[in-house]
């Protein structure tokens, strides 16, 4: 927490990445997507707003993240998220979270361009 920037806008940005990764597993699991499925997706979609409107600030606090605040982070997600062991796959959470970190600036990134 010593860091100027902090990881304020980084866990929003979590927050929103887990919770959309969460309504495409939850809609895709029946096999099928249908219109009801969209109301998994209005808990994503709050959280884009906020995240768009700071990415000018996110970026800069993600290049300055610190070992201490990248391990904050992992522990919020790890509070906040279950996630489910497969035997295929030796990802750790710490390599979940950087990619989502990674996915949402890219997400951002290209809202960003096509909004422009
Ligand atoms: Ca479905």
């Amino acid at each position: 927490m010593a860091e100027e920037k902090g990881i304020q806008q980084t866990k929003e940005l979590l927050d929103f990445i887990f919770s959309l990764a969460e309504a495409i597993y939850k809609s895709a699991k029946d096999g099928k997507f249908s219109w009801t499925d969209g109301l998994n997706f209005i808990e994503p979609l709050k959280k884009i707003g906020p995240a768009i409107d700071d990415i000018d600030e996110i970026i800069p606090e993600v290049m300055d993240l610190s070992p201490e605040e990248f391990s904050e982070l992992v522990e919020y997600v790890q509070s906040k998220w279950e996630f489910q062991e497969s035997p295929d796959d030796d990802s750790t959470i710490e390599d979940r979270v950087e990619e989502a970190i990674n996915a949402g600036i890219e997400l951002l990134r290209l809202t960003k361009v096509i909004k422009a």
